[in-house]
């Protein structure tokens, strides 16, 4: 309470700096156009083992990997509720989704206190463009142009305050071509805050047609645990819908249906449904696949068209960097590059994310700020999306409100070691069934071990990360590891109090509510509907 109130004074007394006249105006705006500016770029479902930077096996990122030695790369950055519209809400609040009102997919309420509102507050001229998904119209942006829901790949329509645009071309280019829109028209006596959001690599992973070609007939190395078989595993595991060789549709795989197959609800079921045999022509004539053969094909298929949608991000990261560079923005832009959560790339036979094991759990996150961050720096300290709101409000200059629940990463950048920096994270995901039928859990992280307990099944998993790094072992019920049960237990009991997690959306979850125009454009559709138009 105490701290809010100092917080709020400390905010105010900074708004009438910059509100005031006189000699204050001039100190303050000298001192605004040294905060740098920041560009957070954000992709959906990248995970960190598909750039190269982080030792991919399957691809080349030549230009994420450029943020990474150009700047910091965070090895330990973790996700805190491993799905879209979950960590959006993390971000922009600083608060786990218990206390920002954002479990599950439902509408973000805007007018709560966030970064954006903090940082345009304080003379930052801000921005959101591309995938938002959190239902409610942006709040604390200057300037916002967003895809409806998920949005589409090809001729992406998005959405303004007052205007419904369609473009020609593929979301990652539109989406980077706006960004770059914005960075060209923006006030140039105001540093800026832009959020610039990719849809890709998204499912249902369509790529542009140039860098499909890329991937065509390359075979892509499988992951270790591709065909894991969840022995010693909860049922929480072996009861998910989310993996490649039983899971992936029709619509995933881009099988073409028949051509007497007219588009409507006909074609959409057959579209959905998951094949268990697939016909492919190769040199040699037709020839359906099944059993094993078919797993290989779906994998391969699956991966192909996920690491082309990857390959236009890099290339449109590369496009935007240059822009900087080419306009003096590189020194003082803090260009920062993530993923709203990891995702399974054939990790534990799947695709998707939502578990807490590490191939979903970990985000890419890299920072370049020639100004004030590293070279080449590999840092390995914990850090969480919780954290990233904190570090915006330190680059620009601003105190770190109380409620935020993470801790500015700015000292992190710098190589500096801060005392008592984290060493666990804790961790809730709250679909259940939901999507790909996952169970609700929670548990913590800690720097070499992780537990994990499925609340509603009342089952717990707990792994050794330093001996098995690939979580194929679960030691809950090992005797000789009843210590360390108890010891995680304790910690998560920890975690769990100190972030006011009190199971508030433990057992009623609120309606989904993200998908389709953001309300202003939804309120404008009806009034030209009204019209007769
Ligand atoms: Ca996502």
């Amino acid at each position: 309470m105490r701290n809010g109130w100092i917080w709020s004074v400390a905010v105010c007394a900074l708004g009438l700096v910059l509100a005031a006249g006189g000699p204050h105006v001039a100190r303050a705006q000298g001192q605004a156009a040294k905060r740098p500016n920041i560009l957070f770029i954000m992709t959906d479902d990248h995970a960190a083992h598909a750039l190269s930077c982080y030792g991919s096996r399957i691809n080349q990122t030549p230009n994420l990997d450029r943020i990474a030695a150009e700047g910091v790369r965070f090895d330990n950055c973790f996700v805190t509720n491993s799905i879209c519209t979950p960590s959006r809400a993390v971000i922009l609040t600083g608060k786990y989704s218990h206390l920002n009102g954002v479990p599950v997919f439902n509408r973000f309420d805007g007018s709560q206190p966030h970064v954006a509102k903090h940082l345009q507050a304080a003379g930052y001229h801000t921005g959101v463009i591309g995938k938002w998904h959190l239902g409610s119209d942006p709040t604390g942006f200057d300037q916002w142009e967003i895809l409806p829901g998920q949005g589409r790949y090809v001729d992406p329509v998005l959405y303004t305050a007052t205007e419904t645009k369609t473009y020609k071309g593929y979301a990652t280019d539109v989406i980077t071509d706006l960004a770059i829109d914005f960075l060209k028209n923006r006030p140039k006596d105001k540093p800026f805050f832009l959020k610039y959001h990719h849809k890709a690599p998204h499912r249902e992973w369509t790529p542009h047609p140039k860098h499909k070609a890329m991937f065509i007939g390359r075979t892509i190395p499988e992951p270790a645990t591709l065909r894991d078989d969840y022995a010693t595993r909860t049922d929480a595991v072996r009861e998910n819908r989310q993996r490649v060789f039983d899971d992936m549709t029709r619509r995933d795989l881009k099988i073409e249906p028949p051509a007497d197959l007219p588009p409507g609800p006909e074609r959409n079921k057959w579209l959905n449904e998951k094949p268990t045999e697939v016909e492919i022509v190769t040199p040699g004539g037709k020839k359906v696949l099944r059993g094993e053969e078919l797993n290989d094909w779906k994998y391969q298929h699956y991966m192909q068209d996920y690491l082309a949608c990857v390959q236009s991000v890099d290339d449109n990261v590369g496009r935007v960097l240059d822009f900087l560079d080419q306009n003096g923005l590189r020194e003082n832009t803090v260009v920062i590059y993530t993923s709203d959560q990891g995702f399974f790339l054939g990790d534990h036979g799947m695709y998707d994310k939502r578990f807490m094991y590490e191939p979903s759990l970990r985000m890419p996150f890299l920072v370049r700020w020639p100004e004030g961050a590293k070279t080449g720096l590999v840092q390995k300290a914990m850090a969480i999306n919780c954290d990233f709101a904190p570090t915006f409000m330190e680059l620009a200059g601003l105190p770190v409100p109380p409620d935020m629940q993470g801790r500015s990463l700015v000292p992190l950048l710098r190589g500096d070691a801060p005392a008592g920096w984290r060493t666990s994270m804790y961790y809730r995901y709250y679909h259940d069934p939901g999507h790909h039928n996952t169970a609700a859990h929670f548990g913590v992280r800690t720097t070499t071990h992780k537990l994990i307990h499925y609340w509603k099944k009342g089952q717990w998993e707990m792994y050794d990360l330093a001996k098995d790094p690939d979580e194929l072992r679960n030691l809950y019920d090992d005797p000789g590891q009843q210590e360390t049960v108890a010891r995680l237990k304790q910690e998560l009991s920890r975690l769990k109090k100190e972030l006011k997690d009190e199971d508030q959306f433990a057992d009623k979850l609120p309606a989904d509510g993200v998908d389709g125009p953001p309300p202003a454009r939804r309120q404008g559709a009806r009034r030209e509907r009204a019209r007769g138009r």
